[in-house]
């Protein structure tokens, strides 16, 4: 069947097909997050029937390379035996206690020492909790309210944070999302990404009125988008200029670019760093730290307050614990450099051979592949990307078995599991799908 960007979508198995209009029958789209629709790419989801290590296989019996790796968590593959096992031990022990444990100090502590930011940490259930809670101290530490954040930087679907910036950036942002009210927007701004000026500019214009700058240090949510050459250092400065808290997300990169988070591989320390994904270990898990005088003013010590029935669950704190454990080896992150390494200088060179105009985006195992032929730094080049080649491409490799993120504006992921083999094969596979995209007149 042909989608709406007229590109070939291949017949999904029959048993996706039933399963997914079941689940509209009771869940809004058929799924419990919004990218899982597919809708990034025209074409329905797979229905999961199991994963383990870089495999994940439908309910149809199609086996994928799966390089979504459930949106960054994974980083050690589906079902790693190791955290199954500390699963299924504290399973055995209660599952919820609404008491505090010695886990969740072990995991605070692995955290605390791993990141150069971060001297106390809270743990909450997700990412978008651990963003909506650094924002809240800040507002709080600060006195102020005025938040800035870049377009295309996602934060989780915090009200104030699902907000498009105006036109230029320059004025208060508009919500992005109905629901939100613009009441609410009316104290963030949005900035393009990787422009200092623009920060600087808006900074002046309401000095002494902001309370934080929150970024993704290495943005995940437009395709992968790295932060340009002094980006990071120069908000840094701005931020100790104006006493302005600087707020890295690292939910998606924190454990991801590095064990030091991008703070640790960039160099540069924030005030605020928020957490998630790989630190619960496929477990729902986040978390937000930094600064002792600033989390001193989290509940029940100070007067900002955040809870959560769930915050800190001991099977999701077992997964973290043992995922942090592994990712501490010796060599653990080379092999992910190497293999992230190979495939990524493998499409490139695919695509090139081919003639297909592609620009490559990667830092340590997280990576993207825009389908245009200028430099994409920020949300407006990626969004000038080719996304209709971007879901011909998608589908070509979903069809022959490998699972990339359904959506141009996303990341995808290489885990400790992908082989070299597996690697191998997808770079073959990628080979004869930039063939077709030519020979097929969609080139
Ligand atoms: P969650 O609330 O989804 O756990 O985390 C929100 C969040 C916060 N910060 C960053 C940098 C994030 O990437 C996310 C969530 N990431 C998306 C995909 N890029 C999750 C996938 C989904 O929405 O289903």
């Amino acid at each position: 069947m042909m989608n709406d960007t007229g590109t070939h979508v291949p017949e999904r198995g029959e048993r996706s097909k039933k399963l997914f209009d079941l689940a509209k029958s009771y869940i809004p789209g058929g799924v419990n997050s919004p990218v899982r629709a597919f809708s990034g790419v025209g074409g329905n989801p797979f229905f999961v029937s199991r994963a383990t290590g870089s495999r994940i296989h439908d309910v149809d019996g199609k086996e994928y390379i799966d390089y979504v790796c459930s949106w960054g968590p994974l980083i050690l593959g589906h079902a790693h035996p190791e955290v199954m096992a500390c699963v299924r031990d504290q399973t055995e022990r209660g599952v919820s206690y609404g008491a505090p444990t010695e886990m969740e100090s072990t995991l605070a502590r692995m955290i605390v020492e791993a990141l150069p930011a971060v001297e106390l940490v809270r743990m909450v259930n997700s990412g978008t909790e651990a963003t909506m809670s650094a924002i809240r101290l800040a507002r709080g530490f600060t006195g102020r309210d005025i938040i800035i954040k870049f377009d295309g930087c996602y934060h989780g679907h915090v009200d104030h944070l699902l907000i498009q910036a105006g036109s230029g950036g320059l004025t208060l942002g508009v919500p992005d999302s109905k629901g939100v009210p613009a009441d609410f927007a009316r104290n963030t701004i949005s900035l393009p990404y990787n422009d200092l000026l623009a920060v600087d500019t808006v900074v002046k214009n309401h000095r002494g009125r902001i309370a934080c700058i929150i970024l993704e240090p290495v943005c995940g949510n437009m395709g992968v988008v790295p932060p340009r050459e002094g980006f990071l250092e120069g908000l840094r400065e701005i931020c100790d200029r104006e006493d302005i808290l600087l707020v890295f997300d690292e939910v998606i990169t924190g454990f991801r670019v590095g064990y030091n988070g991008a703070q640790g591989r960039f160099g540069v320390v924030p005030d605020l760093t928020c957490l998630g994904k790989v630190i619960g270990g496929g477990f729902p898990v986040g978390a937000y730290g930094g600064r002792r005088d600033i989390m001193e003013q989290v509940a029940p010590i100070g007067k900002v307050y955040q809870a959560g029935t769930l915050s800190g669950n001991p099977v999701a704190m077992r997964a973290g614990i043992k995922t942090l454990e592994v990712l501490g080896r010796e060599g653990v992150y080379d092999r992910l450099e190497r293999a992230s390494s190979t495939l990524d200088k493998g499409l490139t060179a695919a695509a090139e051979e081919h003639g297909v105009d592609v620009f490559p985006t990667r830092v340590g195992s997280m990576f993207s592949m825009f389908f245009t032929t200028t430099e994409v730094r920020d949300h407006a080049t990626a969004k000038g990307s080719d996304t209709a080649r971007y879901a011909r491409f998608f589908w070509a490799l979903q069809s022959a078995g490998v699972n990339l993120a359904p959506s141009q504006f996303e990341s995808g992921f290489v885990s400790t599991a992908h082989s070299d083999h597996d690697i191998e094969e997808t770079i073959a596979i990628a080979d004869r799908a930039f063939g077709s995209m030519v020979s097929g007149g969609g080139g």
